[in-house]
């Protein structure tokens, strides 16, 4: 077999990256679990910890290798740290010293910024099973519980994998890192999680879906541009992260067409012709499509902010080294330098919002966020098809980028979603129409009952198409009874 592909699952802790011949990183490893466990049962999934849940576990780093289903208890869950296999003889494939030796240990002079963005990244992924903690409680099904646990417990593995990182690659500051991993709290006033996006609640089931398809896509575009790393065990690291992402996004683009689906039925069945009576929609107990837009409008313009400032000497820093790449870097067909490449940058000036020709090298951050909007229009547009297909002319579309941000060029400036720059009365009149307002936060709390019935669903949500694990509709996806 090739390097990295053999797994060990029998210690506590099932890896590929040779823990048994390591005694010091396994030390590390096994003085962090007790916390990790501790926090997994204080901020992890509320009420539910001791039932039995249908999950999935990798057992292995090729593609068959996620193919064991089974019932665990959440704790008790075998989180892994899993890298994808060495490719051999890589090579750093962007920046300055592009075309050398992939690096195998931390290059010195790049510590401090390497450490920062794993950092960053780690932090991302206990934040978000803390802001999810408390959905189980209301879940629209067995099955929608089941794949909230899913999503949860992969996004512990993954705060595993920068943690492994961090203690294997940084020493002392390493260990001192991972355990302010464990010590922050999303939401927390003292010590709040590192970005913004992360401190916000997550507080019903149309939020969860579209934090898995907004936000959970920025992990992947983020995850893609590390993937590309000069810094070879962070590359691969992301490369196996990148497999569990896929699950991520299909909970969140499948749960919203749901939503959607139901709405479309339950107005044809009820003879209404306008989707924007929203009066007459919520009386037959579904989420009405102007409501989800704003929903949508909201995790948009939060997600944005997660691609930092649009043009950032980070960024350019990072490619330099050769740390951070850009989407798929490995396709893109240029000298993968840029040192005297433009790429076009939306600024504000004098109160018009124009495009402007900046140093490639400084526009990374927006260039990955130009690639995340293509992703995400994809998945708009068959939420769309679903709407067309019933008859409707509504459409859900993306806002402007320039809406409702709060860091880099836009922050605080009063845009519509079509990116018409407002004054302050003017937008104040309109946020309610363009970001969910208290009636929509009240209309979608109300519809957050729990349904725990074998294949039983929410009225206000479909079915899924098919099952996990291929099983049959009426499947106990997660043991309620004892
Ligand atoms: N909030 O030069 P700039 C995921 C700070 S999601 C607060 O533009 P840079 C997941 C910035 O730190 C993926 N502060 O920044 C999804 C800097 O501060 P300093 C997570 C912010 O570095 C769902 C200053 O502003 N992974 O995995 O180019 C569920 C100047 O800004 C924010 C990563 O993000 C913000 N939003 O870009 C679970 C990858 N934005 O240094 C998991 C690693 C900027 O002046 N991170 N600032 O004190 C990075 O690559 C970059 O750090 C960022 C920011 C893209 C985040
Ligand atoms: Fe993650
Ligand atoms: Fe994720």
């Amino acid at each position: 077999m090739p390097d990295g592909m053999m797994v060990d699952y029998d210690g506590l802790i099932p890896n590929n990256v040779g823990l048994n011949q390591d005694a010091r990183l396994r030390k590390a490893l096994e003085t962090w679990h007790p916390g990790y466990i501790d926090w997994w049962k204080q901020m992890g999934p509320e009420g539910f910890q001791e039932n039995l849940v249908y999950l999935r576990t990798a057992v292995g780093v090729d593609p068959k290798g996620w193919a064991k289903f089974d019932y665990v208890r959440m704790p008790e869950y075998k989180w892994g740290i899993l890298l994808a296999p060495a490719v051999e003889d890589r090579r750093i494939g962007f920046g300055a010293q592009k075309g050398e030796p992939a690096w195998q240990d931390v290059p010195g002079e790049y510590r401090a910024m390497l450490r920062r963005i794993i950092v960053i990244q780690g932090d991302t992924e206990p934040a978000s099973v803390e802001q999810q903690r408390h959905l189980g409680a209301t879940a629209p099904s067995l099955y929608d519980m089941r794949n909230l646990f899913q999503v949860n417990v992969e996004e512990g593995r993954h705060l595993w994998a920068m943690v492994y990182l961090l203690q294997k690659y940084f020493g002392r500051d390493g260990r001192e890192e991972a355990e302010d991993l464990l010590r922050r709290r999303s939401g927390s006033q003292d010590s709040p999680r590192m970005l913004g996006a992360f401190n916000e609640a997550t507080p019903d089931w149309l939020s969860f879906y579209m934090f898995t398809f907004f936000t959970d896509r920025d992990g992947k575009m983020q995850l893609e541009a590390l993937a590309q790393s000069g810094f070879d065990p962070l590359s691969r690291t992301c490369r196996f992260m990148l497999t569990e992402e896929a699950h991520h996004m299909f909970v969140g683009e499948t749960g919203v067409a749901r939503i959607i689906e139901r709405t479309c039925q339950a107005m044809r069945a009820a003879g209404i012709e306008d989707p924007g009576d929203s009066e007459r929609v919520r009386a037959l107990g579904v989420i009405d499509l102007p409501a989800v837009q704003r929903k949508m409008n909201l995790h948009f313009s939060l997600t944005l902010d997660l691609f930092g400032a649009e043009i950032s000497t980070n960024a350019a820093n990072l490619f330099n080294a050769g740390l951070k790449g850009r989407y798929r870097e490995d396709k893109l067909t240029d000298d993968h330098v840029l040192r005297d490449a433009t790429y076009p940058v939306l600024r504000c000036i004098d109160g018009a919002i124009v495009s402007e020709a900046a140093p490639a090298l400084s526009a990374l951050n927006m260039r990955l966020r130009d690639d995340y909007v293509a992703d995400c229009q994809g998945g708009v547009g068959r939420w769309n098809k679903i709407i067309e297909k019933a008859g409707y002319d509504f459409r859900l579309t993306l806002p402007h980028v320039a809406f409702n941000r709060h860091i880099g060029e836009f922050t605080a400036l009063p845009v519509d979603t079509e990116g018409r720059v407002l004054d302050a009365a003017n937008w104040a009149a309109r946020r309610d129409a363009m970001l969910p307002n208290a009636d929509d936060a009240a209309y979608v709390a109300s519809l957050m009952r729990p349904v725990s019935a074998r294949g039983a669903y929410a009225n206000w949500i479909a079915p899924p198409k098919v099952g996990i694990d291929n099983k049959p509709g009426d499947f106990e996806y997660v043991r309620i009874e004892e």
